[in-house]
């Protein structure tokens, strides 16, 4: 059976030129039916290139070999770079606390690089059987200081996940960014009644993720509420506006915003400049500085190229 109307889709794997798109709008999302489709030929989305999380049109629908065609590609909310997904509503950035071992260089990097979003980013911790309630606390403390309530997991335990399996409830499209073998696939699979992706131990030497998560896909957990899952990768690229970077850090934001602090020049870099009023006591302010020392001599290399 074809139809020739026009239906709401929403992309929810790539592979190659071909795309797994869901219908939107469904009732029944449990059966939602999934199409495999290409984009119509005659059509250039002005070089833009579809990604998952995108809303398309599809048309040609063919319901019986699941294929259609994409024909019109809807305006983005947003889009994260890496890993690529498009209309994110909340970003989980995701560590685990022991094996891999955390860095908090890398966390900082995965926080500040999700911040620059301008959506609502989470941090959270897995693996805590791992380590004494007194180390959990410590880090909570910490990240508290960071501006951050972590969600810390212990995913030997299924009803440590209750709070935040009702909070992604609510959300619209959330995704799980980190570093490889940090537990990203088995908490979806945890999560995801009948999702079974899979997941592999870190290697014994090097205590490292394998890669195991090689596609970036978006899960269903109901018509409104989407989670992703993405390949772990183990150094973020920066690419944030230099003058943006301050905002992003909640020990600068709060002085700036809600305290009114003044610097002398109003495009303040808060580094050792003349007249910078900003308490610099916070323990991210070593991380800051390295930020924008390097992002500054991008700045001037590509200034000069
Ligand atoms: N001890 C412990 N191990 C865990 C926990 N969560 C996950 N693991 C283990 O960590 C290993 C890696 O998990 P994955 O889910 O494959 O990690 P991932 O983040 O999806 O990794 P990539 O797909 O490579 O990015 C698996 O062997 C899991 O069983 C936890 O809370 N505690
Ligand atoms: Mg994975
Ligand atoms: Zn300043």
């Amino acid at each position: 059976m074809k139809t020739n109307s026009k239906y709401l889709g929403l992309v929810t794997k790539k592979f190659n030129d071909f795309f797994l798109v869901d219908l939107k709008n469904q009732e029944n999302s449990a059966n939602s039916q999934k199409f495999l489709c290409k984009v119509k030929k005659s059509i250039n989305f002005k070089d833009q290139l579809i990604y998952v999380g995108d809303e398309v049109t599809i048309e040609k629908i063919d319901f019986k070999t699941k294929r259609a065609i994409i024909t019109s590609l809807k305006k983005r909310k947003n889009l994260l770079v890496r890993p690529s997904v498009a209309n994110i509503s909340n970003i989980y950035v995701t560590f685990s606390v022991e094996e891999p071992e955390l860095n908090l260089s890398q966390v900082n990097r995965f926080l500040i690089s999700a911040e620059s979003i301008g959506v609502e980013v989470s941090l959270v911790l897995t693996k805590c059987d791992l380590i004494s309630d007194k180390k959990r606390s410590y880090l909570l403390d910490k990240f508290q200081k960071w501006g951050y309530q972590a969600i810390t997991l212990n995913l030997q335990k299924s009803d440590c996940f209750k709070n935040l399996l009702a909070e992604l409830k609510q959300k619209k499209c959330s995704i799980f960014m980190g570093p490889s073998g940090v537990g990203k696939t088995t908490l979806l699979n945890m999560i995801i009644p009948g999702l079974q992706n899979s997941t592999s131990p870190v290697s014994n030497k090097i205590k490292r993720g394998k890669n195991t998560t090689r596609n970036v896909e978006l899960f269903s957990m109901s018509n409104q509420s989407y989670i992703v899952d993405t390949p772990g990768f183990n150094m973020q690229p920066l690419e944030v506006d230099i003058k943006l970077l301050p905002n992003l850090y909640s020990e600068i934001y709060k002085q700036v915003i809600e305290e009114g602090i003044k610097c002398k020049f109003r495009n303040c870099l808060h580094l050792n400049d003349e007249g910078c009023n900003l308490n610099k006591t916070f323990e991210r302010y070593s991380f800051y500085k390295e930020m924008i020392e390097s992002s500054k001599s991008h700045y001037y290399q590509n200034q000069e190229d």
